[in-house]
């Protein structure tokens, strides 16, 4: 079954998930870009700048040093003018009672803004079902950590299955997954795949390099997660113009 993600969005029970499906095929781009800096304004700056060739802006709320209440609103104000979904790659790994809070209070009351967050699924799904009292009610979705890109890493075999039984059992909330291929034949799950670069390899602390062809084509993914092959490149605007280019056209070869 080769649909489009437009299409694809007709089978998306929740929200954001169809949002996300459609706004793919409308602004032709399945990038993402992991925006890891630890100053407000260059969160803002990499919003600005290459919002325009997003679907998907990833952030570690949590690594800035001058987070202020302001600074989502600023992001959200961002997220309209480029329409991109704002995704806060919060790695939830504890009880369902204590994730409530830390998704919904705290200094940065991510549900308030955070299109989409993601969980591991170490605890059991309690985890999700305390996301989902908070997330669901404000439209929001969430995305489980299926499998990990790095080497050594424990998220592979039965625990990459049970993730996705879980989500089967919460499509109005789960949206997808974060993997290094494809899990599921439904064609509501979005998947999305961090570890990538236009140059396979890796970095000093384990992370894996698949290259945007590999993880669309191949691997049949649906969203390429790059950061450092982005925003540390000369002229990030034209690199993350060559990533959204060769996501695309490799998700192109893949429905055709
Ligand atoms: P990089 O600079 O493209 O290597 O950044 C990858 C980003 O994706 C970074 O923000 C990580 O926290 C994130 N990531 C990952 O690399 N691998 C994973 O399995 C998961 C998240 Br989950």
């Amino acid at each position: 079954m080769n649909l489009s993600y437009s299409q694809r969005s007709d089978y998306a029970l929740n929200p954001t998930g169809k949002r996300l499906l459609q706004l793919m095929d409308q602004k032709q781009t399945n990038l993402s870009i992991a925006a890891d800096v630890t100053t407000a304004e260059e969160l803002l700056h990499i919003a600005d700048t290459l919002g325009s060739e997003i679907c998907v802006l990833k952030t570690h709320i949590d690594i800035l040093e001058n987070f202020t209440p302001e600074l989502p609103h600023k992001l959200q104000a961002l997220a309209e003018k480029h329409n991109f979904l704002i995704f806060e790659d919060r790695k939830f790994a504890d009880i369902g009672n204590t994730v409530k809070w830390q998704y919904r209070d705290g200094i940065y009351r991510i549900s308030d803004w955070s299109d989409i967050t993601n969980a591991h699924i170490v605890p059991g799904p309690g985890i999700i079902e305390g996301l989902k009292e908070v997330g669901l009610p404000k439209g929001r979705g969430l995305l489980l950590l299926a499998e990990m890109s790095p080497k050594g890493t424990l998220a592979k075999g039965a625990y990459t299955k049970q993730a996705v039984e879980w989500a089967e059992e919460h499509a109005d909330f789960v949206i997808g997954f974060i993997c290094v291929q494809k899990l599921v034949e439904n064609p509501a799950f979005i998947h999305m795949t961090p570890g990538v670069k236009l140059a396979p390899g890796g970095d000093a602390l384990g992370q894996n390099y698949l290259t945007p062809k590999k993880v669309i084509c191949e691997n049949k993914s649906d969203v390429i997660i790059v950061g450092r092959g982005i925003y540390e490149a000369e002229n990030p605007v034209l690199e993350a113009k060559e990533y959204r280019k060769a996501g695309w056209n490799a998700y192109v070869r893949k429905i055709t």
